[in-house]
C-alpha cells in the first residue's frame, strides 16, 4: 500500500483555527472565476487515476475525467490565460454546448483493470449509444478497462446539469468522476441583453474589461440576462475509500464489476470541495500550475449591481446548504428546468424561489441570479457627494437607478439605491450621526483590526487610493494584507451552512468556503486571474 504523501510540509501554517488568518488569505488572494470549460460538439474524454492536492498536506489518490489528448486539440470556452484540460481532472471537464446540436461523448477507461467498467451519465438528455459501441451496464453502455464507449444526444435545453459515473457510483462518484454540461441557449444572440457596468472606471476613467461570459442569457428569455458568471460544484470525499481504492489497484482481474473489495459505508468525509479544491486553494487562479488535476476555482468578484449568474451543482453524496452572503439568489431553474409563471405568460414570468441558502442533493444543478446593491446601509458605498461630482440617481418603482429611471446601462453607479445616494460616508470621518454622518461606527483604530484590516468600507471611484488621500478618513489600506493599489472592496463569506464541512480534515477554516469580494468600480476585475 503506498501511503498517503505529503504535498507540501509548511503547509500546515494555513490551517491555524483562527478566523482572522482566513481573511488575510481571503482579502490578500487576487485570483477570480469564471465558468471555464472546453467547447464543441464532440469531446473526447478518459476516466484515469491521479492524485488531487489538499491544503492540509494531503494527496488523495482519485479517479477523473480528463480530456484523452491531453488538452491538445480542445477549443476552450472562455479563452483565457492558462487554458489546460489533462488527462485526469477533478471536476472533470465542463462540456460547453449549444443548444440543438448532436453532442458526441468518447469516454475511454484508463481506470485500474481492478476498477472494472466505467460509464458517463448525462440526466437530462435523450441519450442513444450506437450499437456496438461498449458492453450493457446497470444504467447505460459502459466501456470495460482499455476500450472506449461512444454516447451521443442532443442538446435539447439550456440550462447547467451535472454529469457522472453510472457505474459503481457509490464508489466511482466518490473517487472523483464527475463534472459539469452547459447548455448555452440558441436564442441568446436575438435576446436584447444589456451588459450593466461591463467596464471599471479608475480614478474616472474607463477601462474595458474581458468579458468572459459563455452568453448574455442563460435561457431563451429576457429576463435570464446576466452579466457575469461562476459555476460551484459541491463535493466531499472519506479518504479512507481512496487509499483501500489505491491499496488494491494493482490488483489483477477480469470482471466486469472490478474487483475492489472498498466498503463505502460507513462514510466518514473530511474533506469538502468546491469544484475540486478546499478553502483556500478554491481561491487561487482557474488553471493555476499548482493544480494540475484540479484546474477550476470558486472564487467570485462582482461591481455594485451586476446580474451575476451562479450556476450551482451537488456532485457529492450528501447535501450541501451553500449560503451566498450578501443577498438572496433568485433560481431560475434547476436541472435545466425553468421555473416559470403559469398565470403570467406574456411575457414569460420568472416564478423560481428566491433563496438564502442555495442547497443541493446529490446531482441536483440550479441556476440562479445574484446580486448585490447596499441597499438598506444608509451610506453612499459608490461615496457620492464629493465635490465635482454630478451624478444623479433617479429612482425607478423599486428605489434603483436603472434603465427604467433613465440610467444608461454603462452609467459608473446602475442599479445605485438612490435612496442612499450622496450620504457619502467620508464627510465625516467616525461618520457619527451627530455631526452630520450617516451612521455612527466605531471609531477607526478600533475599527481596524491591526495587520488584516481588509480596507476601505467605500466603493467610490478612487477606493484604492482614498485611504492616503487628503480627504483620508477612512481606516488605512496599505496593510500586509492589502495594498492601497491593490483590491478594497466589501468581501462576504460564501460557504456550506453545514459548517462541519467549513473545516479540512476536521481543522477550521477550510472546505467549502471562500469569500466574495464586491470590488469598486475602480477595481478592475480580471476573471482569467
Ligand atoms: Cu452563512
Amino acid at each position: 500500500m503506498r501511503p498517503i504523501n505529503m504535498k507540501r510540509h509548511i503547509s500546515m501554517t494555513w490551517l491555524r483555527p483562527v478566523v482572522m488568518a482566513a481573511i488575510a488569505l481571503i482579502l490578500s488572494a487576487t485570483a477570480h472565476a469564471a465558468a471555464p470549460g472546453i467547447k464543441g460538439t464532440t469531446f473526447n474524454l478518459i476516466a484515469n487515476p491521479n492524485y488531487i492536492s489538499q491544503p492540509d498536506g494531503q494527496m488523495i489518490y482519485s479517479w477523473g475525467y480528463g480530456c484523452a489528448d491531453g488538452g491538445t486539440s480542445e477549443t476552450f470556452a472562455p479563452a483565457m490565460p492558462g487554458n489546460a484540460c489533462s488527462t485526469m481532472q477533478i471536476p472533470g471537464p465542463t462540456l460547453v454546448v449549444t443548444e440543438g446540436t448532436t453532442i458526441t461523448v468518447n469516454l475511454t477507461n484508463n481506470l485500474p483493470v481492478a476498477a472494472g467498467n466505467t460509464s458517463i451519465l448525462f440526466p437530462g438528455f435523450q441519450v442513444s449509444s450506437p450499437t456496438g459501441s461498449g458492453v450493457p451496464g446497470l444504467l447505460t453502455q459502459e466501456a470495460t478497462h482499455g476500450s472506449t464507449v461512444t454516447y451521443t444526444f442532443t442538446a435539447s435545453t439550456p440550462g447547467t446539469r451535472a454529469y457522472y459515473s453510472g457505474t459503481q457510483s457509490d464508489l466511482q462518484v466518490e473517487m472523483g468522476l464527475y463534472g459539469v454540461i452547459i447548455v448555452v441557449p440558441s436564442g441568446a444572440a436575438s435576446l436584447t441583453c444589456p451588459h450593466h457596468n461591463p467596464d471599471s472606471v479608475p480614478g474616472g476613467s474607463v477601462v474595458p474589461e474581458t468579458d468572459y461570459r459563455l452568453s448574455t442569457a442563460a435561457y431563451d428569455i429576457a429576463s435570464s440576462c446576466y452579466d457575469r458568471e461562476y459555476l460551484f460544484q459541491f463535493s466531499e470525499m472519506d479518504p479512507r475509500i481512496h487509499s483501500q481504492a489505491e491499496a488494491q489497484s494493482t490488483k489483477a482481474c477480469v470482471v466486469a464489476t472490478g474487483c475492489l473489495d472498498v466498503a463505502t459505508e460507513p462514510y466518514h468525509p473530511n474533506y469538502f470541495m468546491i469544484n475540486g479544491r478546499s478553502m483556500p486553494d478554491d481561491m487561487d487562479s482557474n488553471y493555476s500550475p499548482q493544480y494540475p488535476h484540479q484546474p477550476y476555482n470558486g472564487d467570485p468578484h462582482m461591481h455594485p449591481g451586476e446580474l451575476v449568474l451562479l450556476r450551482i451543482v451537488g456532485q457529492g453524496r450528501w447535501q450541501h446548504p451553500f449560503h451566498e452572503h450578501g443577498n438572496h439568489v433568485r433560481i431560475l431553474a434547476r436541472d435545466g428546468n425553468l421555473i416559470l409563471s403559469s398565470t403570467s405568460t406574456t411575457p414569460p414570468s420568472l416564478a423560481g424561489p428566491l433563496l438564502f441558502t442555495t442547497t443541493t442533493t446529490p446531482g441536483l444543478a440550479m441556476d440562479g441570479i445574484f446580486y448585490w446593491t447596499g441597499k438598506g446601509l444608509n451610506w453612499d458605498v459608490l461615496g457620492h457627494g464629493f465635490s465635482g461630482d454630478t451624478s444623479t440617481c433617479t429612482p425607478d418603482t423599486n428605489g434603483y437607478y436603472t434603465n427604467a429611471s433613465g440610467a444608461a446601462d454603462s452609467a459608473p453607479n446602475y442599479y445605485e439605491w438612490c435612496a442612499d445616494h450622496n450620504k457619502a460616508l467620508e464627510f465625516a470621518p467616525s461618520g457619527q450621526v451627530a455631526s452630520g454622518g450617516p451612521m455612527t461606527l466605531p471609531e477607526p483604530n478600533i475599527f481596524t483590526n491591526g495587520a488584516w484590516y481588509g480596507g476601505s468600507p467605500y466603493l467610490g471611484p478612487d477606493a484604492t487610493t482614498r485611504a492616503f488621500g487628503p480627504n483620508a478618513t477612512t481606516p488605512p489600506s496599505g496593510t500586509i494584507a492589502n495594498s492601497p493599489s491593490g483590491e478594497a472592496g466589501f468581501a462576504f463569506m460564501w460557504h456550506s451552512h453545514n459548517e462541519r464541512e467549513i473545516t479540512t480534515n476536521n481543522i477550521f477554516p477550510g472546505g467549502m468556503m471562500m469569500m466574495m469580494l464586491v470590488d469598486p468600480r475602480a477595481f478592475t476585475i480580471d476573471e482569467s486571474k
